[in-house]
């Protein structure tokens, strides 16, 4: 399997899956800023929509989706409880956690990444990134209260569900959002970096 990413973009979170799978892969890092990048245009060929993560899968399926990603690394390696057996509740309430991750926690930061594309007025930029904020951190407070008493989101198992939230309230360094009023979710984050497969992706990333 081969992985495209940018390092601590949402694809990181599928980098740490590959790796919590203890799965044979190939990571690629790519640079949107270099035009010189060798792994540009196989990107525009591999995914017309231009983002990441790409994952090339077994038989050359390409997989350009967060959800499809994690869901079918898990999917190979049962035995390491990445995610439930599918077919049970549990699987299902798992699969509502991705869904929250890229269809709310995701999106809600989405505008934080654009805001001179949505307008060239700087006071419309304003305007957007408090809106924006407010929403992101209307989730950050769902999370806190649904880590009450709770190593990860399931409960004591780590699932691909936290690689992918881990990597997303990570964004927060980024856009000075800080975490002190979510002291759950700063535990959470603390707890997730520490795991050996976390922190090799980093390693290997260049993150910190
Ligand atoms: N639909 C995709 C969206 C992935 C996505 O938003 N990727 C971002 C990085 S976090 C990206 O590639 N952005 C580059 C761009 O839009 O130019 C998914 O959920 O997997």
């Amino acid at each position: 399997m081969k992985l495209f990413y940018s390092a601590g973009s949402c694809s990181t979170s599928c980098h740490i899956t590959l790796e919590e799978s203890g799965l044979t892969y190939q990571a690629v890092k790519v640079d949107w800023d270099d035009a010189a990048d060798s792994s540009l245009a196989e990107i525009a060929r591999l995914n017309p929509l231009g983002t990441l993560p790409i994952l090339i899968a077994d038989h050359g399926v390409v997989l350009d989706q967060n959800i499809g990603i994690h869901t079918y690394v898990a999917d190979q390696v049962p035995a390491q409880q990445l995610l439930p057996p599918a077919g049970t509740l549990e699987r299902a309430e798992a699969m509502n956690w991705l869904s929250f991750v890229a269809a709310d926690l995701h999106k809600s930061f989405g505008p934080l990444f654009a805001l001179e594309s949505i307008s060239p007025d700087k006071q419309a930029q304003e305007s957007i990134r408090r809106w924006a904020i407010k929403n992101v951190k209307r989730n950050l407070a769902f999370l806190e209260t649904r880590l009450a008493g709770k190593d990860y989101l399931m409960g004591k198992i780590f699932t691909v569900a936290d690689a992918y939230c881990f990597v997303v309230v990570n964004w927060t360094q980024w856009m000075d959002i800080s975490l002190d009023e979510y002291k759950n979710l700063k535990a959470y984050l603390v707890r997730i970096l520490a795991r050996p497969a976390v922190q090799k992706v980093y390693q290997e990333e260049g993150l910190r």
